[in-house]
């Protein structure tokens, strides 16, 4: 008799009304955003976010930002990565733990890659944007901070609604 492997997994569903002040306060920002929620190895982890918000001189449409780098003048906490984007990390540390997504980033509008566009990284390491999904590894567990990724962010108003999903994979 054949044998049916059967994957069985429960989900968790929360979703966080991110302030787009959030960052650290050396970017004028409130704090990183600490969504207060786990995740461990093997966990699937999906983000999605909805909701724009005003940066202090235009708005931003969502949270993919804008395709490009920021004015070097106001460096944002990743300055590789999309400016106004949201940006996402496991742990407090984005040097160390910023998520990244296993899909290939590509840029929300014209499908090119970060590298296609002269950009490489610039929706990697750390871009969270409109939506995200990674299988959580053994080096990358514990809590989920939240960033905006914009200098300064004491200009900023609105919030983006954050829904975030965790598939935990019991065999
Ligand atoms: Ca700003």
């Amino acid at each position: 008799m054949d044998s049916v492997k059967v994957t069985v997994y429960s989900i968790v569903e929360q979703t966080f009304v991110v302030d787009s002040r959030s960052g650290l306060n050396s970017f004028g920002g409130i704090g990183l955003y600490d969504t207060e929620f786990h995740v461990k190895e093997s966990d699937s982890l999906i983000i999605e976010a909805n909701g724009g918000f005003y940066n202090g001189i235009s708005n931003v449409q969502d949270a993919n930002g804008f395709p490009g780098l920021a004015d070097p003048n106001f460096q944002p906490m990743l300055p590789n990565i999309a400016s106004n984007s949201l940006i996402g990390s496991i742990g407090s540390s984005f040097s160390g733990n910023a998520l990244l997504d296993d899909g290939l980033d590509i840029h929300p509008v014209t499908g090119q890659t970060g590298s296609e566009l002269g950009h490489p990284g610039l929706y990697g390491l750390g871009f969270v944007g409109t939506s995200f999904s990674v299988r959580i590894s053994s080096t990358s567990v514990g809590k989920i901070y939240f960033a905006i990724n914009d200098s300064p962010l004491d200009d900023n108003s609105g919030n983006i609604t954050i829904k975030v999903q965790k598939l935990i994979f019991t065999e």
